[in-house]
């Protein structure tokens, strides 16, 4: 026995994106059972109105709070390019022009970054975990993931800006590793890793 509590808890992951929502389960395990926005509240939405990732996690935690007293996990992520001063940021799933659509998004930025070549193409994903328990106490983890944009996509896997997202130290892009190497480098993988280190 190590003395930590054996009891499976609920968290509620305040999201609509099933790609963030299967990371995050795959992370955890089975130390926690893992439900979706949805699962709580059929439909749920929000307005991601916020200037910084932990606004928009907060507006994600307040809509899923108002239909559940479990605990709440919010993710706010974001892809920042060094070329577009950080952008997309807060801004990544609508950069594109709609809301949600990867391939849009994926074309912009490519669009965007034709005139750009070599080291200058670097960029960053950056994963906000906003945690909220039963008692309302609130704490943050955040993760980050270095590398640089390619000129096209490769790979069929993960989502969003994966097929042009290549880590530093890896010669194949996010989309073509894999989700179990992916976890293991990506902003949310050490974003969760913080999660389970500091919440028990
Ligand atoms: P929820 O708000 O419902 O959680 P969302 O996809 O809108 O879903 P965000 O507002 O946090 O989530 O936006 C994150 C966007 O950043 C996401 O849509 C992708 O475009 C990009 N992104 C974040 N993490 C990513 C990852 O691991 N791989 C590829 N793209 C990612």
């Amino acid at each position: 026995m190590t003395g930590h509590s054996t009891e499976t808890r609920k968290l509620i992951v305040a999201t609509n994106n099933r790609h963030k929502l299967d990371e995050i389960r795959a992370i955890l395990g089975t130390s926690w059972i893992v439900f979706g926005a949805s699962d709580v509240a059929a439909g749920i939405s929000w307005d991601e109105t916020g200037h910084t990732f932990l606004e928009n996690a907060r507006i994600k935690i307040n809509a899923l709070r108002r239909h559940t007293t479990d605990c709440v996990l919010a993710d706010d992520s974001g892809l920042c390019v060094d070329a577009l001063d950080g952008q997309p940021g807060v801004h990544s799933s609508s950069f594109g022009g709609v809301e949600g659509d990867h391939q849009r998004n994926v074309d912009h930025l490519l669009a965007a970054l034709k005139d750009v070549h070599g080291e200058r193409r670097g960029a960053h994903f950056y994963c906000l975990l906003l945690f909220v328990d039963e008692s309302g106490n609130e704490t943050r983890f955040e993760g980050r993931c270095d590398g640089h944009i390619a000129m096209e996509r490769h790979g069929t896997g993960g989502f969003g800006y994966d097929p042009v997202f290549v880590p530093d130290g890896s010669d194949v892009s996010m989309a073509e590793m894999g989700d179990e190497r992916k976890n293991a480098i990506s902003h949310r993988g050490r974003a969760m890793r913080e999660f389970i280190r500091g919440v028990r």
